[in-house]
């Protein structure tokens, strides 16, 4: 196990499913109650041998400019949207440039949660990544995942899109 580490930054609108992640990533359980995520939370856990350190932020509006100060030192981020809820895809933009403004040029992954209800449409996905990786201040290209955390769904595949993130 490496000793050093790293931190993952959970981001994006209040329910979307980053409190669930966390729990998912440590214990492997799902969590079905919303119990609001007050500032901030986190946890560590190991994939493949790396530690790696989740800093899970809250997504209610009050929390704004406090939580940026979380972002501080985020080796990756995950930008996390609820694929049942428009205004949280709408959002990607805000925690984008949150992030960018804060880190810089840093690795950022796009999960759209709760896949097996979904309805944001994925050409409006398609569209959005390549808008975003059209910036050309940034060399580091966002990619798009998307899960289900309560179906268990293409978890294995975001961790392993973390490490390859991570190592690149
Ligand atoms: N159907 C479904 N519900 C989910 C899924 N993931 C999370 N949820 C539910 O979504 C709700 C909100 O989840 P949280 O993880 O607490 O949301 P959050 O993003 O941490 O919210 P804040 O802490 O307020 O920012 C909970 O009731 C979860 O059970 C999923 O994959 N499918
Ligand atoms: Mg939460």
């Amino acid at each position: 196990m490496s000793n050093v580490g790293y931190k993952l930054v959970i981001v994006g609108n209040d329910k979307a499913g980053k409190t669930c992640l966390r729990y998912k990533l440590v214990d492997g359980y799902f969590e079905d109650r919303y119990i609001p995520t007050l500032a901030i939370e986190t946890n560590i856990y190991e994939f493949d041998g790396e530690r790696i350190e989740i800093w899970d932020t809250a997504g209610q509006r009050q929390f704004q400019g406090i939580r940026e100060g979380y972002y501080d030192g985020g080796d990756i981020f995950i930008v996390m949207f609820d694929l049942n809820d428009h205004a949280s895809f709408t959002s990607v933009d805000y925690w984008v440039n949150k992030i960018r403004e804060t880190c810089g040029d840093v690795p950022i992954i796009l999960c759209g949660n709760k896949s097996e209800i979904g309805r944001v449409d994925q050409e409006f996905i398609d569209h959005k990544v390549e808008e975003i990786n059209q910036d050309s201040n940034y060399r580091k290209k966002i990619c798009y995942v998307p899960i289900s955390i309560k179906n268990d769904d293409n978890i294995e595949i975001l961790n392993h899109q973390i490490l390859s993130y991570l190592k690149s």
